[in-house]
């Protein structure tokens, strides 16, 4: 069985970047539902262990699975996969910059720390509905729509990645998704984000 991640920190931490109406929502109800209905698409299957590193495998092969089960595994074990991540990318104690390999790898590509930040936003507020934006490993921003992680299509697991569908951001910002990544910058986790990316270099 799949089961909802305990957060490393409390729904109101994250204070004016998410608040805790959105923090409580999105983890308890959006994410929960994402893990009860992975858990329903799965159960019989082989791949119903409820590991997190089983799931990114069969993530990476969708069309293993039975044509059934290919959809809902898809969205709902992508939205369990994604905001796992998601919840470890942000921390209170946020923001900064990234440092070390990561650091110098985007100052290689983009320039800047700024000129990054600008790039990923710009990609971000153009997601058209709802989706997610990725930085890869090699330093190039995707986006993807509904719960499509990068690594169903070949690519590696993502170094960041950005939830943009409204219950992100709604109750919040409104229709202001601009403002919502504005904000977001500040509790990204740069010191994991940074951490976890020079060990995988
Ligand atoms: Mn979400």
């Amino acid at each position: 069985m799949y089961t909802l991640p305990k957060l490393n920190y409390d729904y109101d931490a994250l204070g004016s970047s998410i608040s805790v109406d959105i923090m409580k929502l999105h983890h308890s109800k959006h994410h929960q539902t994402y893990v009860d209905k992975l858990n329903q698409a799965v159960f019989g299957l082989e791949c119903d262990k409820g590991d997190l590193s089983e799931l990114k495998s069969v993530l990476q092969n969708l069309d293993s699975l039975g044509e059934g089960t290919i959809d809902a595994v898809r969205n709902h074990g992508g939205g369990h996969y994604n905001h796992t991540l998601f919840w470890e990318y942000m921390n209170p104690k946020g923001g900064g910059e990234p440092s070390g390999d990561l650091y110098k790898k985007i100052v290689q590509k983009y320039g800047s720390y700024q000129n990054f930040v600008d790039e990923f936003s710009v990609q971000s507020l153009s997601v058209f509905g709802s989706g997610w934006c990725w930085l890869l490993d090699d330093m190039s921003i995707v986006k993807t729509q509904n719960q499509d992680n990068p690594l169903m299509f070949g690519y590696s697991e993502p170094v960041l990645g950005l939830d943009v569908w409204e219950h992100a951001y709604y109750l919040d910002y409104k229709n202001d998704r601009a403002d919502y990544i504005k904000h977001w910058w500040n509790v990204v986790n740069w010191e994991k984000i940074s951490d976890d990316y020079s060990r995988r270099a």
